[in-house]
């Protein structure tokens, strides 16, 4: 039998079944803390793997979620312009108490309150991805498709 997930990957595991998705967390020995470390464990190329960002809202001091593809650095500047409000950094303490996940584990859906997402353009040509699962040692295998369709994210070219 499997090894039980930890508290933080089951969490995730079961927001991906509440909201109808087939997929499965699984916990790896390696560290999938940084994205080109999550690539080597699955054996992926590491624009395959999804970082979930968290950044902060300023004015309405709300977390906003940027899943972007593991090779690519967030213009800030776009974000800022979509979500119409000042965009700053979120430090360790606010991602965690927002989502309720440490930075290196934060997954795409399973937060404590619903978030804002913004999806990298970047990450839908490929035909698979890994994002991880809320953990630096979990991550779950999905299609582009089901990430739009399970953040209910918006589609924007981040670089
Ligand atoms: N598990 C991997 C791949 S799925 C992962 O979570 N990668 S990540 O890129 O989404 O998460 C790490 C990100 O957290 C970094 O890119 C960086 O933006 C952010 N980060 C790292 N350290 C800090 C920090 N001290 N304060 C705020 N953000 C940080």
């Amino acid at each position: 039998m499997d090894k039980p997930l930890s508290a933080s990957a089951q969490r995730v595991q079961d927001a991906l079944a509440e909201l109808g998705f087939n997929l499965q967390v699984i916990e790896l020995p390696a560290s999938t803390r940084t994205a080109l470390e999550a690539a080597q464990a699955v054996g992926c190329q590491v624009g395959q793997i999804v970082k979930s960002l968290v950044f902060r809202a300023l004015r309405s001091d709300r977390p906003i979620l940027v899943v972007a593809s593991g090779i690519n650095r967030v213009n800030e500047s776009v974000i800022t312009r979509q979500i119409g409000e000042p965009l700053g950094k979120a430090d360790a303490s606010f991602v965690r108490e927002r989502t309720g996940f440490v930075i290196g584990g934060v997954p795409p859906v399973g937060h404590l309150e619903s978030l804002e997402t913004f999806i990298d353009q970047d990450l839908m040509q490929y035909s698979q991805v890994w994002a991880a699962a809320g953990t630096p040692n979990a991550v779950f295998e999905l299609t582009p498709e089901n990430l739009i369709r399970m953040t209910g994210g918006k589609l924007v070219k981040i670089t």
